[in-house]
């Protein structure tokens, strides 16, 4: 089977689940087409079944804002007519669910189905707000078939979108023999002095993830516990962010690392994984964390409480509550056998419920039921 992959190709959850997926499947044989504007960060070795056709844009001055959506259109349609593509394969919705039907429709014929999976903030920022919600039912309603990552993300659908037929929920995966535990006195030392705990958060940094209740926490915490904040990822919320740990007396234990193309040290070292977001259809990077056997304290919204089983594998607790969420943190950094026992099931949660080898079967199941 031939699958073209539409994805963002910078840091952020969507990409990561389409160019894993991309990966599995290629080693199992399928042929993966990776189309966009840039190479998927974490798409670097060769495979021999993986292709990457990068869109080009043409400088042209009419154009004040470059027609990227058409650019990738006309990609998708002369790659599927060279190679005969069965699938295309949209994450996110916007825009590239819009694009493969577009290029279904050029193509022509019955052979190019359109699948979309909706990763979260496509339905729950950008589809439901009134500059994008006709195009994105639109284009949910043409697919073949829809996916979300999670009964809440399919739930919010059905509620923004009564007009749209039901998506399918296929969860996010991990690979869990990649993603293991890791010896804390061994990972991070540059940062962890003596007996100090390390809370990890990874995001874009965009105001969803609510990063000033990630610092306010730790602010908490630090004064009961030795313990730095190691904080992955950037985005628009950066610079306040570094400016708020500076009026809290705290920059010296706050450590901003950027993107990082691989963060599996940085997760194995971490003693717990802040996750207080005001949205999160599923939280991945909460995921990854948990298959490192890190425990994740995080915000009961949206998917988080179909990953992280509150008293399990960590704690969950309302929006904003920046309190509990420390109280929470100190309860598991001064409790050993509660932290002991919640990495453990944590660990076991990802093994049980998001390995590769229990999702990817479900992708595939999927195409061969579209086509
Ligand atoms: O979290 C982000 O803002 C990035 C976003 C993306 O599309 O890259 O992540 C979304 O998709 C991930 C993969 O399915 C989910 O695990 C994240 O929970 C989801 N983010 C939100 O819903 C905010």
């Amino acid at each position: 089977m031939k699958i073209g992959m539409l994805c963002y190709p910078t840091h952020g959850g969507s990409g990561v689940v389409a160019t894993e997926l991309g990966k599995y499947l290629a080693n199992k044989g399928y042929e993966i087409h990776f189309i966009s504007y840039q190479k998927p960060f974490r798409l670097q070795a060769y495979h021999h079944n993986i292709f990457f056709h990068e869109v080009g844009a043409l400088d042209y001055p009419l154009f004040q804002h470059n027609p990227y959506v058409l650019a990738l259109v006309n990609k998708i349609v002369s790659i599927s007519r060279e190679v005969g593509l069965n699938i295309l394969h949209a994450h996110y919705a916007i825009p590239h669910s819009l694009c493969a039907y577009l290029a279904r429709q050029i193509v022509g014929g019955e052979s190019l189905k359109v699948v979309t999976t909706l990763h979260g903030t496509d339905i729950t920022l950008v589809g439901s707000d009134p500059s994008f919600r006709e195009i994105t039912a639109f284009s949910i309603n043409q697919s073949d078939t829809v996916t979300a990552v999670s009964h809440s993300l399919k739930e919010q659908t059905v509620e923004f979108f009564p007009e749209c037929s039901e998506p399918q929920v296929i969860y996010n995966f991990v690979d869990t023999a990649l993603y293991i535990p890791g010896e804390k006195n061994r990972c991070l030392l540059h940062y962890r002095k003596g007996e100090e705990k390390i809370l990890l958060h990874i995001s874009n940094f965009r105001p969803v993830k609510r990063i000033f209740d990630v610092i306010n926490i730790f602010h908490r915490v630090q004064q009961n516990v030795p313990s730095r904040l190691v904080l992955v990822g950037d985005g628009p919320d950066r610079h306040e962010a570094s400016l708020l740990t500076e009026k809290l007396g705290i920059k010296n234990r706050v450590h901003f690392l950027g993107n990082h193309d691989d963060i599996l040290e940085v997760l194995q070292g971490a003693d717990i994984f802040l996750m207080p977001s005001e949205k999160e259809s599923f939280g991945l990077a909460a995921l990854e964390a948990m298959s490192c056997g890190v425990p994740v304290v995080a915000s009961r919204t949206g998917g988080i409480p179909e990953l992280v089983k509150h008293g399990d594998t960590g704690l969950l607790y309302p929006v904003g509550d920046v309190e509990g969420m420390a109280q929470g943190c100190l309860e598991i950094l001064t409790r050993p056998e509660v932290c002991h026992r919640f990495s453990h099931y944590s660990r076991e949660r990802a093994l049980k419920k998001f390995d590769t080898s229990i999702i990817i079967p479900q992708y595939e199941e999927l195409y061969r039921s579209t086509l």
